[in-house]
């Protein structure tokens, strides 16, 4: 597409993004650049369980294509032929990478993306409704936006789907089911934003429309099928 044509889409779909009913968030990658705080919680909780596990960038990004940081876990684990851990010890382990992301997030905090705020604001003062469909947890998105948006950051959302609460994760559509069960609204009243294949299948297995806005781990996915595909939301003139 010649970027005058993607300049065209990119301005024209500002008025279909504006017209939505509901906006739909996907948090990790989407609202901030969250996945090397991820790794990093991650690799200090396999050193403090004295395991001799170390997941670099590459490791990663293959590793985020399973939806969960406890499936993670359990795939990276799974790659012997013994697996060495039980559930009770990967729900241990993955307490103790929570508490640690909590602890990063805290001290160094993680920025929204560019156009995030913008957008967030530009929505709230048209009277559309925002909500959150994510696979982390509610844990991890209220140590992320309390630092970002402020301790009264929930007030923004009217209501928040995170991962552990719904039987399937992404790329299922469930989290994005619940979110239009919540919000009492049809998929077709809603867009959807998100950073990665996995997600753009679940919302458009939910029939949400959905736009891309790439990320660090996600920029080669394939995202055939989305509404639009941006670099962030500071390219979409609100
Ligand atoms: C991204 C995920 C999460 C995070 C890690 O969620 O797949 O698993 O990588 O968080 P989304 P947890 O893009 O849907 O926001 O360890 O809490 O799973
Ligand atoms: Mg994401």
């Amino acid at each position: 597409m010649s970027q005058a044509l993607a300049a065209i889409r990119t301005a024209g779909m500002r008025d279909v993004i504006a017209s939505a009913r509901a906006l739909i968030f996907d948090v990790d990658g989407t609202l901030a650049e969250t996945e090397e705080v991820h790794r990093r919680a991650f690799n200090e909780a396999f050193a403090a369980a004295g395991l001799d596990w170390f997941w670099d960038r590459v490791t990663y990004g293959r590793l985020l294509r399973v939806a969960g940081g406890k499936e993670r876990i359990r795939a990276f684990d799974q790659r012997n032929a013994v697996p060495s851990l039980t559930f009770a010890d990967i729900a241990d382990l993955h307490r103790i990478k929570t508490g640690r992301y909590a602890a990063l997030i805290a001290s160094g905090g993680c920025p929204l993306r560019p156009g995030v705020r913008a957008c967030l604001g530009s929505a709230r003062s048209r009277g559309q409704r925002l909500a959150i469909a994510t696979t982390t947890s509610h844990g991890n998105i209220d140590a992320l936006l309390a630092v970002a948006l402020g301790p009264e950051w929930a007030s923004l959302f009217e209501t928040i789907v995170a991962g552990d609460d719904v039987p399937r994760k992404k790329p299922a559509p469930d989290v994005y089911l619940e979110v239009l069960a919540r919000l009492g609204l049809g998929p077709a009243d809603c867009i959807a934003i998100e950073d990665s294949g996995n997600g753009l299948m679940a919302a458009s297995r939910a029939g949400i429309p959905a736009v891309i806005t790439r990320s660090a781990y996600f920029g080669e996915d394939d995202v055939t099928g989305a509404l639009l595909v941006v670099g962030d939301l500071s390219e979409i003139d609100y």
